[in-house]
């Protein structure tokens, strides 16, 4: 039987991906908004004590700005409102605007009220605010993680919140500018062990380089990319969107992998390694594994992105 979307993401099943990650957001989403953003406040602290945030790009923060500098307006108790609104994905101009932000600019955009907050511009958390019993444990359970799942939480709050952008209807999203692909003399390649396929090396060279012209030739036409947590994008056209909204500047760092034959002429090859985000640059390196299923012709059908649940993870190669 020929291979769908469906089948193809379960090659390599034994991968363990990092639940704890989906499975702390349904937590953090079951607290009261005062809760969440109390609880954020609190573990963006403590991750600042063992790494800094790299600040947004002046063309991110341009694109928030009338929004930040009508935040900056108003009064302590309108500015705690907007956040609450925020977080209980309400129905506002503010959180519509926002929903149609790209995940970046959500960052850039709380990156700037945590600055305001920190120097009493924007309304704080209460001193001596007390977090719930449930808060507190959520926010123990952050601190266990490993510091790729916790941006990867903090990320996903953060992208959840907001009037639901599925409740608009059709929509252009707003993103940072796009940044030209690194110029070929100053290019990298890496290398992989047990990998040769030349698909997975032009994958991995032409995203480091921002070059996603290239990169979406290495496609099928009806092919998927499947990012940590979410379902397949699929098609040449969506994969392409994504990638020019949210995957400038990553820096991906395969170490080993596996190639094998699949059904009907296909290959499966599962390669392991380490992400960094512009966001933490060297200071974060995430735990990933890239799965890989390629047609005859030696196009991707089908990639799926995991966050792993451990380094450990970084060696199983097994199907
Ligand atoms: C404050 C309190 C009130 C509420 C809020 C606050 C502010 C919070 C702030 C949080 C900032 C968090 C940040 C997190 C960044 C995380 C980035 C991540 C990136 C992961 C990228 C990956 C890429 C993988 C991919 C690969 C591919 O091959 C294909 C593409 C792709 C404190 C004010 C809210 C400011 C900055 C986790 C894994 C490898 C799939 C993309
Ligand atoms: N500072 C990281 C970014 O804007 O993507
Ligand atoms: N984007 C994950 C969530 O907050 O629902
Ligand atoms: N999703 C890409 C990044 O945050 O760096």
């Amino acid at each position: 039987m020929p291979f769908t979307i469906e089948t193809a993401r379960n090659i390599f099943p034994q991968t363990l991906v990092a639940d704890a990650v989906p499975a702390t957001i349904a937590r953090f989403n079951q607290l009261s908004v005062e809760d969440q953003l109390a609880l954020i406040w609190f573990a963006y602290l403590e991750l600042g004590k063992t790494m800094t945030v790299a600040a947004p790009g002046a063309a991110s923060m341009a694109l928030a700005e009338p929004i930040l500098n009508q935040i900056r307006n108003m009064s302590f108790a309108q500015q705690t409102q907007v956040m609450a609104d925020l977080a209980n994905r309400a129905d506002t101009p503010i959180c519509r605007t926002y929903a149609v932000w790209s995940p970046n600019l959500k960052l850039a955009f709380w990156y700037q009220l945590g600055k305001w907050m920190e120097e009493g511009i924007v309304a704080p958390i209460p001193e001596g605010y007390r977090l719930s019993a449930n808060a507190r444990a959520v926010l123990e359970t952050i601190k266990t993680l490993d510091p790729g799942q916790q941006i990867t939480v903090l990320r996903n709050a953060v992208v959840g919140m907001g009037y639901d952008p599925s409740k608009l209807g059709e929509f252009q999203p707003v993103t940072e500018p796009f940044v030209p692909p690194t110029d070929k003399s100053q290019r990298t390649s890496v290398s992989i062990e047990g990998v040769t396929n030349q698909t997975v090396y032009d994958y991995m060279n032409n995203l480091n380089a921002n070059d996603f012209d290239a990169l979406i030739e290495l496609f099928t036409p009806d092919g998927a990319l499947q990012p940590p947590f979410q379902r397949p994008i699929v098609g040449k056209d969506a994969i392409y969107r994504f990638f020019r909204q949210e995957c400038q500047n990553l820096r991906l760092m395969p170490e080993r992998g596996v190639e094998e034959p699949a059904e009907d002429g296909f290959t499966q090859i599962k390669v392991t390694g380490k992400v960094q985000t512009p966001w933490f640059g060297a200071k974060v390196g995430m735990n990933i594994a890239w799965r890989f299923l390629l047609t005859p012709q030696n196009k991707i059908f089908f990639v799926a992105i995991d966050l792993l649940a451990s380094p450990q993870e970084l060696l199983n190669l097994a199907r």
